[in-house]
């Protein structure tokens, strides 16, 4: 029966920067039966965060950036012989195994089995920070829109709202939240600019006993970045994250 397992030789292309996007499946109706605040709930984050960290643990990729639902990551090499097979279903059920047990351990329950879908997307070097600068943008879209329609939910049933917010500009988008107490640019970091979770160079103070001197020392310290810049070229040579 093997030669019925037609899939089992598609492989990413050799030579390729290979990015996963692993996004939670039905995540609105998840957070609505987890109760987690809009649009933005901190715990719903660190579940995230968590996540990220035990992939980071497992599998030790380059660079992950994560916002609302949705996790990228760059892996820094190709395991499973690049079966996508095996990425798609391994990563995907990780997170979702992951997420599951910070769900659970934080003392809540869960009605329904949590999943994740993933997609492989591979990428030329130059390519790979335009796509991280892509998703970048996505999470301010989501940002925006997200403060727009919750905060228009206060005084506006649900079409009332999307009536409103439909066809608008983002500029007027901005108008509608000042007028209402919200300065975008003035939100946490994190909502605005997402998380991203990869190892930094740090310099260490050490002493040298026989040398009787104080030494230092650089380390790669693993790091939850809540404060992001927006990303660009520098950024990415910065953190080596393309070495
Ligand atoms: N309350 C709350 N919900 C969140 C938060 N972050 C993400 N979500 C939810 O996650 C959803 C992510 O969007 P999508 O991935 O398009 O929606 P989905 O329901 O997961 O749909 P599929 O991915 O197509 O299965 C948002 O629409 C929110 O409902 C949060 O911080 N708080
Ligand atoms: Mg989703």
């Amino acid at each position: 029966m093997k030669e019925y397992e037609i899939f089992s030789n598609l492989k990413v292309p050799g030579g390729s920067k290979i990015i996963l996007r692993i996004d939670g499946r039905k995540f609105s109706i998840l957070s609505h039966h987890l109760g987690f605040k809009k649009p933005y709930d901190e715990q719903f984050r660190d579940f995230m965060i968590q996540s990220c960290l035990d992939f980071f643990k497992e599998f030790s990729p380059s660079f992950i950036y994560t916002f609302s639902d949705e996790i990228n990551i760059l892996l820094s090499e190709i395991p499973f012989a690049g079966r996508i097979e095996k990425f798609d279903s391994v990563f995907a059920s990780f997170i979702a195994g992951s997420f599951t047990k910070n769900v659970l351990n934080a003392g809540k329950s869960i009605k329904n089995p949590i999943s994740f879908d993933s997609r492989v997307i591979p990428l030329s070097s130059a390519l790979v920070i335009e796509y991280f600068k892509e998703r970048q943008n996505e999470a301010w879209r989501n940002c925006i829109n997200g403060y727009s329609y919750w905060t228009l939910r206060e005084e506006y049933t649900k079409e009332e709202s999307m009536e409103i917010l439909k066809n608008k500009k983002s500029s007027e988008l901005h108008d509608i939240l000042f007028k209402r107490g919200i300065n975008l640019a003035e939100l946490p970091s994190w909502q605005r600019r997402g998380v991203g979770i990869y190892k930094k160079e740090v310099i260490i103070q050490g002493y040298n006993p026989i040398k009787k001197e104080n030494v230092k020392s650089k380390r790669k310290k693993l790091l939850v970045d809540c404060n992001l810049p927006i990303f660009d070229a520098q950024f990415f040579s910065e953190n080596l994250i393309l070495e």
